[in-house]
């Protein structure tokens, strides 16, 4: 006869046994998970005493920490200039009294989004300034109608950059970002430097590893390595992620601030609708990025339509070109190879 505390027992190891296996395959998940890629942590550049010429270079100040931002009123331009009356024009700004480690360019991607970009501004010099960097800022804002491409204008930003000065550094940043902690130095380190690793939109939290989307800082020689981003992007989605793969091709790795630190405020917008083909094309990244990127940019024939140099920032607009019609983009894309569905899965794993 079986009696209770039998069956109680066969219950209890059964229980125990599930229990034992969701726990080995939790394990395995997150053993297979591991991502080698992504490295947590502050620049070394910023405090390294033994680096040549340190003594003469910028120190941070100690006492930086997190900023309370506004993100709701805007200011007007006049008061941004009033606020910040050692800028020069085109929005550029050096320390005064030491070395800074690198000539940084921020490359905001834009279109009529002038309420965000004013309070991006009003938070961008003055934390800036406070971090002792040499920078200019550059707004390249696509002129015309057609879909937005983000890379394209990233890269366009790249190029114009460098006909003003040779920098060093480039971060390529969203123009609704705001950043909410003064020790989120903006400089480059020698990988992919993703400053945004914790937004209040997703719950200041990185949703997948290899996500590099918002704003993120490469050096010069990097930016050439990994070809900048796609053109080829039209609409919302996926140059991100694009650009990512190209960073783990070129064999970087991510590296982010704590999300303590990294933390950023998106200004509110309505969601673009995604865009028709960015997943499909996103799947032949691999046989694109070598030649769909920087190097591409002289032949297609961008035209920069004005430029100028504002009291608070440089101004490019630019005439991109146009998305392909459907015909020439299935046949575009059709004869490029694939990565394997395994690989584009592992890709987004979170
Ligand atoms: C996400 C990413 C962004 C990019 C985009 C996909 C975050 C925080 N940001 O942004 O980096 O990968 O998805 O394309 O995950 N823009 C304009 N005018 C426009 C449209 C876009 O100026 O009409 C610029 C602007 O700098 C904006 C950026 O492009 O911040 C990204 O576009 P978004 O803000 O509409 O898209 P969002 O927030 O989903
Ligand atoms: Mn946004």
């Amino acid at each position: 006869m079986v009696t209770l505390a039998h069956r109680l027992r066969r219950v209890a190891i059964v229980f125990a046994s599930i229990l034992g296996t969701a726990y080995i395959i939790l394990v395995l998940i997150a053993l297979l998970n591991y991502n080698p890629r992504v490295k947590i942590g502050m620049p070394i550049i910023v405090d390294d005493a033994e680096l040549p010429g340190a003594g003469t270079r910028c120190k941070m100040d100690p006492d930086l920490g997190p900023v309370k931002v506004d993100i709701y009123t805007k200011p007007c331009m006049e008061e941004l200039e009033r606020m910040n009356p050692e800028i020069q024009a085109g929005g550029a700004w050096k320390p005064p009294n030491c070395q800074s480690w690198q000539k940084v360019a921020i490359v905001i991607p834009y279109r009529d989004r002038l309420g965000h970009l004013k309070i991006l501004l009003r938070r961008l010099h003055p934390m800036l300034r406070k971090q002792q960097i040499a920078y200019r800022i550059f707004v390249v804002e696509q002129a015309g109608t057609d879909q937005f491409n983000r890379g394209r204008l990233m890269n366009i930003g790249y190029a114009e950059a460098m006909k003003e000065d040779n920098f060093d550094c480039f971060i390529f940043h969203d123009v609704d970002l705001i950043p909410e902690d003064d020790r989120n130095v903006y400089l480059c380190d020698d990988q992919a430097r993703h400053l945004s690793s914790a937004i209040d939109e997703m719950r200041y939290h990185i949703m997948y590893y290899n996500y590099a989307g918002g704003v993120i800082a490469l050096n010069r020689q990097n930016v050439l390595k990994v070809n900048g981003y796609s053109n080829d992007y039209w609409g919302w989605g996926n140059e991100d992620d694009d650009f990512s793969a190209r960073t783990l091709a070129a064999g970087l790795m991510l590296t982010r601030p704590p999300e303590h630190i990294g933390r950023f405020k998106m200004v509110r917008h309505l969601k673009a609708d995604r865009s028709n083909h960015g997943n499909s094309y996103f799947f032949t990244w691999r046989s694109r990025w070598k030649n769909d990127g920087i190097n591409a940019i002289k032949e297609l024939n961008y035209k920069v339509v004005e430029k100028t140099d504002l009291p608070v920032f440089t101004n490019i607009s630019v005439d991109i070109g146009h998305p392909p019609d459907e015909k020439t983009w299935n046949e575009r894309n059709k004869n490029q190879e694939s990565v394997t569905m395994l690989w584009f899965l592992r890709f987004y794993y979170p």
